[in-house]
């Protein structure tokens, strides 16, 4: 059955976008877009690639060949994914030239279409510098927390040697012209940037609005693949779906926002580079699913309720697993996000004072982040959510957190490049004394989900501002 497509995703020369003009048109609005001209200086588009395009295998075997990766053999179903193994890239890179055949070809041959995923590259290799991550894609919750604190810690599964594997959201993807992704929307309900270093990709593309003409009756399963066997019985309002759909091309960006279904295919050998991440504008959609996920966890094991000694750390640890983190963990990252724009709002008030001023730029996207954390905070208030979980999160003690201070300083350091102010010079310990003393002032030590709201309204107080609303803000 063929697709009924109706929207192209538009193309845009990044070079002449600005900032602003990002969050207002893609981001506030959450719609897609293909960005172009940024990609011009990365060291991945001149090392892995050959001058006529295709990928040089034999640089990355070379250099990488002995790192482990998740590949996906793209012929076979396992769940709602493709099925996964595990080999080294110079395995992988050896199966992919071995399939090829005289042709150079994999349409005509029986090999599995191998599809390597998830690649930690970054993480791996920080001091290659394969990349610079474009300014639209930097105000990075989620790889900056990441780069600092795990998201999940089960004491029970806890290994070091899985350090890279859930250790951020930073991915390397290679695959042979054919290779595929099948129908999805990004984990967290995040948003994603992915790159073609070279290659070509088509997507086909569906708002969040219109998700569930993709799902089954009970709104439990998804399609796969939107091309094959969709059963109509199974499926009922499948046909009535709009796509979007869009070529990308080499050195060229998709954007892709948050909630949106999408299916991808290779359209020639492809290496992509590929980043998730969530911030002020869609944290809440983030609190959203999990919410939903929580539901769920619960309902599926509700039959043994009153058998359980802990009821609710069983769906806690059922949510962790299934979703990559529960309550607990959402609550610790919205504590430490907040207390980390406590500290920058406190170093632009202090900037404020003396003639260096900084950019009321970064001043608004600090009000920004602690508002929208605050509508979460309420959020989970009202649903009463984890509210008999209490993490260990000593204020007082924070200052001395030196993942904590980093946090800061990299949250400072990306609103200051965002909004092109780098010479910022900050007084740590005059900061962190200050700060000290005013969180001496606020009533409890440890945090838990009802007082996040009162934190953030607690961090407003300590500038003069209710709720940040008397600001008086350029952007
Ligand atoms: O490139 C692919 O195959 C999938 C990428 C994707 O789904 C994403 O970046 O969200």
């Amino acid at each position: 059955m063929s697709l009924n497509i109706q929207q192209q995703v538009e193309k845009v020369n990044g070079k002449e976008l600005s900032y602003v003009q990002f969050v207002q048109n893609y981001l506030v609005q959450n719609q897609p877009v293909i960005l172009t001209g940024l990609m011009d200086d990365w060291k991945a588009c001149k090392d892995w690639v050959h001058q006529d395009g295709k990928p040089n295998l034999k640089f990355i075997s070379t250099h990488f060949g002995k790192s482990q990766v998740q590949v996906a053999d793209c012929g076979i179903q396992e769940f709602t994914d493709q099925k996964r193994m595990e080999m080294s890239v110079s395995e992988f890179i050896m199966k992919w030239v071995e399939s090829k055949d005289t042709n150079g070809s994999l349409e005509s041959n029986d090999k599995p279409l191998l599809y390597l995923k998830d690649w930690h590259f970054v993480k791996e290799y920080p001091e290659y510098c394969a990349y610079k991550t474009p300014v639209f894609f930097c105000d990075d919750w989620l790889n900056m927390y990441l780069d600092r604190y795990r998201m999940h810690m089960d004491p029970d599964s806890y290994q070091e040697n899985n350090e890279i594997s859930c250790s951020d959201y930073r991915f390397v993807y290679m695959g042979a012209k054919g290779t595929w992704t099948p129908l999805h929307a990004d984990v967290f309900r995040s948003y994603s940037w992915s790159a073609n270093v070279c290659g070509k990709k088509q997507w086909f593309f569906l708002p969040p609005s219109k998700h569930h003409l993709v799902f089954d009756r009970n709104m439990k399963n998804s399609i796969y693949n939107i091309f094959e066997g969709v059963d109509d019985t199974k499926f009922p309002c499948f046909r009535e779906a709009i796509w979007w759909e869009c070529t990308q091309e080499e050195n060229e960006i998709i954007f892709v926002p948050s909630g949106w279904y999408h299916q991808v295919h290779n359209l020639e050998d492809t290496i992509s580079i590929n980043h998730n991440w969530f911030n002020a504008y869609n944290v809440s959609w983030v609190w959203d699913l999990l919410l939903k996920d929580y539901k769920e966890a619960r309902y599926l094991i509700e039959d043994i309720k009153d058998i359980c000694d802990d009821f609710e750390g069983l769906c806690q640890r059922n949510l962790a697993a299934n979703s990559g983190m529960n309550f607990h963990d959402i609550l610790a990252f919205m504590v430490r996000i907040t207390l980390a724009n406590l500290f920058l709002l406190h170093h632009l008030v202090q900037l404020e004072e003396n003639p260096l001023c900084w950019s009321s730029g970064v001043l608004g996207d600090t009000v920004f982040n602690l508002q929208s954390i605050q509508r979460v905070a309420l959020k989970m208030k009202s649903v009463g959510a984890s509210t008999n979980i209490r993490i260990l999160i000593d204020l007082n003690n924070l200052m001395e957190d030196y993942s904590f201070l980093q946090l800061f300083a990299t949250l400072k350091e990306t609103y200051g490049a965002i909004h092109g102010v780098f010479d910022v010079i900050c007084e740590e310990k005059v900061l962190c004394s200050h700060i000290k003393e005013l969180l001496n002032e606020f009533s409890c030590s440890f945090v838990g989900s009802e007082d996040l709201d009162l934190l953030v309204d607690f961090v407003f107080r300590t500038v003069g501002f209710v709720s940040g609303e008397n600001m008086l803000l350029e952007n």
